[in-house]
């Protein structure tokens, strides 16, 4: 790394959350622009339109808890939908359930994708080069309209921020759309923003997510360099069987190969709910 380090900062609501590195690569594409920074402690980072993304060293904290409390309370799970992702990390810990036949990757910018297989790569891994796996450079908002009812086990939703193109991704209409392509057991797994500092947002989610499907529970962790620090991630199903319950043979080696979450992780994060977004939601019952 040479020594022309600079700050780079996500700026969100009056607070700074920055990384000093290299930018390694900067690109306007279609959509967004896009830098990867190479940092001494957390690695490669991505920011889009100066947001954090991911980083090497805490990308983890984020894609298991968006993937393993959907994957591993599922049966069977042989068509997987991801909507976004464009950097893997997702595909990645979806692929190390043998159960999982067929995902789609839906990402609307490919140069998202391209950037981060060159760049990122500890952030795919194998997951690029796995058969299971079919990129579609594609609105997932069309996506999921364009797709037959009753055809995925599970939806995860790994979406960015709110943004023009983002939007669409956290109404009631696309949540309607992911519901009549799930299969009856099917679950719907998605990011849902920081409840401090995106209050609004979360508690959208929250609310269209619990009207629409009869399970939902949200599970509350921590994300470097997101906003706050406080994020949030929101399950959805219209199962019978008990919800977000365990159900999976590969258990071991699924925890055994997580660094954040495990089954006891989950659970205690399942009821970190804070105390003052707690009042609030009771307040609108
Ligand atoms: N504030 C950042 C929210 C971004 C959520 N998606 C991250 C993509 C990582 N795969």
């Amino acid at each position: 790394m040479t020594k022309n380090k600079i700050w780079i900062d996500e700026i969100c609501k009056n607070s700074r959350y920055g990384l000093r590195g290299n930018i390694i690569a900067k690109h306007q594409s279609k959509f967004q622009e896009i830098i990867i920074l190479e940092t001494k402690d957390y690695g490669k980072a991505l920011m889009l339109d100066g947001c954090w993304m991911t980083t090497d060293q805490g990308e983890k904290y984020y894609h298991e808890c968006l993937v393993h409390p959907a994957l591993s309370s599922l049966k069977k799970s042989s068509k997987i939908l991801i909507i976004g992702g464009g950097d893997g990390g997702t595909a990645r810990e979806c692929l190390k359930y043998k159960k999982v036949h067929y995902l789609d990757l839906v990402e609307i910018d490919e140069e998202v994708v391209n950037l981060s297989k060159k760049y990122l790569a500890n952030i795919g891994g194998t997951s690029w080069s796995d058969k299971r796996l079919n990129i579609n450079i594609d609105d997932g908002f069309q996506w999921v309209k364009n797709t037959h009812s009753n055809y995925y086990d599970a939806i995860i939703i790994d979406c960015s921020d709110p943004s023009d193109f983002a939007n669409k991704l956290f109404s009631l209409e696309f949540y309607t759309e992911c519901k009549r392509i799930l299969k009856k057991n099917g679950i719907l797994a998605t990011q849902s923003e920081s409840p401090e500092s995106f209050k609004e947002i979360h508690l959208k989610i929250y609310f269209l997510l619990k009207n629409l499907f009869k399970n939902s529970s949200t599970m509350y962790s921590f994300v470097p360099f997101y906003p706050s620090g406080i994020w949030s991630w929101t399950f959805a199903s219209d199962t019978e069987d008990e919800f977000l319950k365990q159900n999976c043979k590969e258990i071991n080696s699924i925890e055994k190969s997580c660094e954040i979450w495990n089954l006891k992780f989950q659970e205690g994060a399942l009821k970190m709910m804070p105390t003052k977004l707690r009042r609030e939601i009771s307040t609108f019952k």
